[in-house]
């Protein structure tokens, strides 16, 4: 007894973390199928020490699953999420695709997973620097109320897939070796779907996915849009500037709130964090402790620390939020979902 479970992007570098977090899932398991392209079909992966064979993904591959993670690009789920649903799966979904979708619900379980009752076959896991930031805000919201977000991130080349932590390492290879950081080769960094290219090795880029007429990127509207949806609350004026920067793993984000009630402090506002679940609070500058990118790596929580108050705006609060984004952001915020529908006797539709 147990779900049929299909992960979608198997080889990928989401793909292969959702493989790990099922190997440890409460979720009663029957089958694990590996699903990728056709490139990877009959390559093996290990899922608790016995060799599973990687499958071409094709419409038929959904029969007789119950439960399918998706993490293999948006036009991927685009085209197979529907067919997965129409074979009497239930899909998760870690791509943009659907996240903005009425009919689809977006969840951080830690926050909104009442929205999971309202599911029609497809929920999606929103954008990895949305949900570190819902983690770590949720308990303060509840309490106080948020008036404004203002993010800037720092956010770990992970989060543009298995090529481009590929690129980061020649590169740093290539400058340690010689190369001029500013002659070094770049095919996939900023965004693999723009026109120009920039090493990110010794850099910091200020580009995250595609810029829109507005001037800001896609990878900020996610974390504006995302953030509103999850909170479901339109009224929160929520900013973000994403920068990518040479770091394997862990986003960083620094994050700046104002609260809308009154009776809020630093003490308070850790207290809350402290115990919120999904959250862990390092913060003692005395000790310098702090989050780190490093120090998060194979982590399920967010780390919240630097918690301080602003100089000038009396309800306004800054902190430091990092996570792993291959993690919490994407392949263990999607078996967490999976969890919690399984919990909520929500996986037949
Ligand atoms: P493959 O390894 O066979 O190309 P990442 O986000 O790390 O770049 O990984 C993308 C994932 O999506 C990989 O598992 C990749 O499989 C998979 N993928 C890409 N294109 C397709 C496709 N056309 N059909 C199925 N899976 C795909
Ligand atoms: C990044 N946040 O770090 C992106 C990756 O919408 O799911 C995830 C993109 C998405 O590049």
């Amino acid at each position: 007894n147990g779900y049929n479970v299909a992960v979608v992007g198997a080889t990928g570098a989401v793909g292969t973390k959702m493989i790990e977090m099922l190997e440890n899932t409460t979720l009663p398991l029957k089958k694990v199928t590996l699903l990728a392209s056709k490139r990877s079909a009959g390559k093996e992966l290990t899922f608790k020490g016995t060799k599973l064979i990687v499958e071409e993904l094709l419409p038929e591959s959904f029969e007789g699953i119950d439960i399918a993670l998706f993490s293999a690009g948006g036009g991927i789920s685009k085209q197979f999420a529907p067919e997965a649903v129409k074979r009497g799966a239930v899909v998760v979904d870690n791509t943009s695709h659907f996240r903005m979708d009425p009919n689809v619900p977006l969840v951080v379980p830690e926050v909104n997973k009442q929205a999971l009752k309202n599911h029609q076959g497809i929920i999606a896991n929103p954008n990895c620097s949305t949900i570190q930031m819902m983690v770590a805000l949720e308990p303060i919201r509840k309490v106080y109320g948020l008036d404004r977000i203002i993010v800037s991130t720092y956010q770990a080349v992970s989060g543009a897939g298995i090529n481009a932590l590929e690129e980061l390492k020649s590169q740093a290879l290539a400058h340690i070796e010689g190369t001029h950081a500013e002659q070094l080769e770049a095919n996939i960094l900023p965004c693999g779907g723009d026109k120009k290219h920039y090493p990110i090795a010794f850099n910091a880029l200020p580009q995250i996915d595609v810029f829109s007429d507005d001037d800001y990127t896609s990878e900020e509207w996610k974390m504006i849009n995302e953030t509103k949806k999850i909170m479901e609350d339109d009224a929160i004026k929520v900013v973000a500037t994403c920068v990518r920067i040479p770091v394997l793993s862990g986003h960083s984000e620094s994050v700046y709130i104002e609260v809308e009630k009154d009776g809020s402090s630093v003490e308070k506002i850790k207290q809350l964090v402290a115990e919120a679940p999904g959250v862990t609070l390092e913060d003692d500058p005395s000790q310098q402790i702090y989050p780190q990118a490093l120090t998060s790596i194979g982590s399920k929580e967010t780390f919240v620390g630097r918690i301080r108050r602003d100089i000038d705006i009396d309800k306004g609060y800054h902190m430091w939020v990092v996570s792993d984004n291959l993690l919490k952001g994407a392949a263990w915020n999607s078996v967490q979902i999976a969890e919690t529908l399984h919990e909520m006797d929500l996986v037949r539709i």
